[in-house]
């Protein structure tokens, strides 16, 4: 059977509940059955997200100091239960299957053989998995690597690794000799590194919890909380219940953002009852934020001009003056961009935007939250940038109660970053590396994981190693890639389950499985803390006491420090077994390479709530180009990198609320109403009257960014849904043929998986919107 006939199952359905609710712990009994019954799975996720239990696998969402008895969310314990599963990926299955055999399986099949239990390597010659040796795994990448140049090496990591796996990794790229340290950011909040860096002086968010305590409005763009961060559910309701406004911008209607019941409160699960949660909520097109949030601000000046005429002022003009630059480009963009425009490019009507923008004249703190819906764009980085100017206008930066708050995705992805993964070099105080062991870090800039598949694509790049993820699915552009992928002379991929990265291999190709984040980790000096970054910027321990999924299992710290002990030339300051024996001496490290972030990082590990690194931009001060806070006048309406033509739609790629990323836990988007199926096609019933599609209809997409390359995906059933006009909805990963790797955000490389330029192909015939 082909992977699309393997998961096409039985029909949608529709969902009125709100998100939370009975639904929510349906959805883990549902698919979990048997490890959710387990005492040891019940006690697991208890230790889950408090001071000395582990830190939840999933997302990167706040963990409070005060916290709840059962401190997780439907999708946290899904993401641990995967974990827990009593399913084992051995020898004897891959004995039995061809790794051609295993590329016809879907991404679900592949995870559901559970965990990985031995060090496994390619043989090429039987096209098998054959165990092996972890010594003899590390000898054989470590000479390989040795031959190769550094330079046409890349380390990538997936925003799952620890602080102390990811400094010494980092530091094992740099003493091997480059700065190719792509990582999952880089498809996903890299444009808010870089945009907020701009125009803050700061890569990350300003808010902290108590902020969501005080404001009186949240701006809610592009994120979906309801299945990516549902623990942000809780604060969002209390907001609600006090008469915090909630404005949200998205083209879909996330039930998340709707209402809400949490499944925490008895009560609430008793009587059914349900917060209201956006005050507000507009359907966006795609691409549509630059032109709202113009919009915004151009009400802002004008019920500033109004106010003046009273002898009062709505811009905080006392902040613009003392904090920021650039607000006379800002408003000469804004007041020359006329409501037409702005209409016709946000889809949504002047009154609409206007009666959000008067929210937003009243509020005293303000808040705005967002996520991949504003930074998987051509200009992302105008999005983002555009949400910040709209802040500034009112001072709304450094303040209790306000400022700008990415949501970020994967447990430590902003972590990684904080302690050196970073393609970047003038990202990382190089100067004290170079102090502390002894060596000359090399210093231009690595490669991204866009530059990778480039890389990869020309034959630039010659060995990879995978820190968790599933690059090759992950990525843009992914049936070149793939293609490509295989004259690669080395894969390594370090994971805890089979995904479809593991199956596209280099001439010699090494898959190696590590211990989850719930598992004890015993090194010389006993069992082992990690720690990690959320979104708020505090940092936590966690320490994991289940028993490994496998006794061959090796920790992650371990098996970077086994490659790069086999690669690198003794150094009397690099004591690779000292530092995996006991994993505080790494964090003793990296207290001395960052001392501002990480002073005493051993003794502040448990600290309810985490420890807080600091961030300049809430204490207003501006590490930017000019020592202000910068408005930035957008060049563009439109954050699409294309045209619109007629049968030309612009393609949003979603989660499911049954996926971790690549991991597919299910074929049910409870809170969409889809169920059974990932291969569908939502679109609004106008447009399907438009293109001449009925319900049901089998069709393809075809690219149509009109570069002469075919891409085209086939099998996705028709499926009315209620989505602005001129785009449509299909699911992440299965849609990534179609995206062009030059298709990314042009400041931060972030591919636009939000916007992707498709036709429709009704199933052997010709395409829709060609008779126009
Ligand atoms: N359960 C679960 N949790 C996860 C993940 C997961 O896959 N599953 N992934 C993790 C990761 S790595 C990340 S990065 C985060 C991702 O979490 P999110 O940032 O929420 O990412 P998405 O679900 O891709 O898209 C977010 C929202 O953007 C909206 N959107 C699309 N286009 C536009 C637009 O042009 N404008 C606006 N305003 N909105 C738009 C979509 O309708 C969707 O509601 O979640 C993390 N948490
Ligand atoms: N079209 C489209 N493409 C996208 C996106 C989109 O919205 N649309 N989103 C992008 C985003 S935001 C991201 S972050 C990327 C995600 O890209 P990645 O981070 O590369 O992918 P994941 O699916 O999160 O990786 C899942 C795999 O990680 C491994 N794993 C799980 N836990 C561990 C662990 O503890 N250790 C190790 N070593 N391995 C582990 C398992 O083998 C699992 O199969 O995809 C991007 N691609
Ligand atoms: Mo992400």
């Amino acid at each position: 059977m082909s992977e699309r006939e393997n998961t096409v199952q039985e029909d949608t359905v529709h969902y009125d509940g709100p998100s939370g609710g009975w639904g929510s712990l349906r959805g883990m009994t549902r698919i979990f059955g048997k490890e959710w019954s387990t005492p040891g799975a019940t006690e697991t996720l208890y230790r889950q997200n408090k001071p000395h239990g582990f830190m939840c696998v999933s997302c990167s969402w706040a963990k409070p100091a005060n916290y709840h008895p059962f401190e997780f969310c439907e999708n946290g314990a899904k993401a641990t239960l995967w974990e827990l599963t009593t399913a084992r990926c051995t020898p004897e299955f891959f004995a039995k299957h061809t790794v051609s055999e295993l590329k016809g399986w879907t991404d679900y099949d592949l995870e559901q053989q559970g965990r990985l239990t031995h060090p496994m390597r390619y043989d090429p010659a039987t096209d098998h998995y054959v165990p092996c040796e972890w010594d003899e795994a590390f000898n054989a990448i470590g000479s390989q690597l040795k031959a190769l140049d550094p330079k046409s090496v890349v380390f990538y990591s997936s925003g799952r690794a620890s602080l102390e796996t990811s400094y010494l990794y980092a530091l094992f790229a740099r003493l091997y000799g480059h700065n190719n340290l792509p990582d999952s950011s880089n498809m996903c909040h890299e444009t808010t590194s870089v945009a907020l860096k701009q125009v803050i002086g700061v890569g990350v968010g300003t808010v902290v919890f108590d902020d969501l305590q005080k404001c009186d409005l949240i701006f809610f763009f592009g994120q979906n909380p309801g299945s990516n961060s549902p623990r942000l559910l809780h604060p969002l309701q209390e907001a609600a219940k006090r008469g915090v406004e909630i404005i949200t911008f998205n083209p879909v209607r996330e039930k998340g953002l709707i209402a809400f019941t949490n499944p925490q409160s008895p009560l609430e699960m008793l009587t059914g009852k349900e917060t209201q949660i956006s005050s507000q909520y507009h359907q966006v097109r795609p691409g549509g934020d630059i032109a709202v949030l113009l919009g915004l601000a151009k009400h802002v000046f004008d019920a500033d001009d109004a106010a003046k005429a009273q002898g009062k002022r709505i811009l905080d003009v006392s902040f613009i003056e003392t904090h920021t630059s650039g607000l006379e480009a800002f408003e000469a963009k804004v007041r020359g961009t006329s409501w037409e425009e702005i209409e016709a490019e946000s889809g949504l009507g002047r009154r609409d935007i206007q009666k959000a923008a008067q929210v937003y004249v009243r509020s005293e703190r303000v808040i705005a939250m967002f996520g991949m819906g504003l930074t998987q764009h051509t200009h992302g980085f105008e999005n983002v940038a555009s949400l910040v100017n709209l802040l500034l206008l009112k001072g709304n930066i450094g303040r209790d109660g306000t400022g700008i708050s990415p949501v970020r995705g994967h447990s430590n992805v902003q972590g990684q970053r904080t302690v050196g993964i970073a393609e970047k070099p003038e990202l990382v105080p190089l100067d004290k590396i170079a102090e502390q062991f002894g060596f000359e870090p090399p210093r231009e800039k690595g490669m991204n994981t866009v530059e990778t598949c480039e890389g990869v694509l020309s034959g630039e790049v010659k060995a990879f190693i995978g820190l968790g993820g599933n690059f090759v699915r992950a990525v843009p552009e992914r049936v070149r890639v793939e293609e490509a992928w295989q004259r690669m002379d080395l894969t390594v991929q370090v994971a805890t389950k089979l995904n479809r990265s593991h199956l596209i291999n280099g001439k010699a190709a090494y898959l190696l499985p590590c211990l989850g984040r719930t598992e004890e980790d015993k090194q010389a000096s006993g069992p082992q803390a990690v720690s990690m970054e959320d979104t708020f910027s505090h940092i936590y321990g966690s320490l994991g006491r289940r028993s490994p999924a496998s006794q061959h299992l090796r920790s992650e710290p371990a098996i970077v420090a086994g490659i790069a002990k086999a690669t690198l030339a003794p150094n009397p300051k690099v004591k690779w077994d000292e530092w995996i024996g006991d994993y505080g001496l790494v964090r003793d490290l990296i207290s001395e390479t960052y001392p501002d972030k990480f002073e005493a990082f051993n003794a502040r590990l448990w600290q309810p709530g985490g420890f807080y690194k600091g961030n300049a931009a809430r204490e207003r001060i501006w590490q930017t180009e000019s020592g202000k806070a910068e408005f930035i006048a957008p060049d563009t309406l439109t954050a699409c990198g294309f045209t619109d033509e007629p049968g030309r739609y612009r393609l949003i790629t979603m989660r499911s609320n049954d996926q971790f990323n690549t991991t597919i836990y299910g074929y049910s988007d409870r809170l969409r109403g889809i169920e059974g199926t990932r291969d569908v096609l939502l679109i609004n019933p106008q447009e399907m009257e438009r293109a001449q599609l009925h319900e049901g209809q089998v069709v393809s997409l075809v690219g149509d960014a009109g570069d002469g390359v075919h891409r085209e995906v086939s099998g996705l059933k028709v499926t009315p849904f209620d989505l602005p006009d001129g785009c449509l909805g299909a699911y992440y990963p299965e849609m990534n043929p179609l995206m062009p790797i030059w298709l990314h955000d042009e400041k931060s490389l972030t591919p636009a998986a939000k916007s992707v330029p498709v036709r429709i192909k009704p199933s052997g015939g010709e395409e829709a919107g060609e008779r126009h």
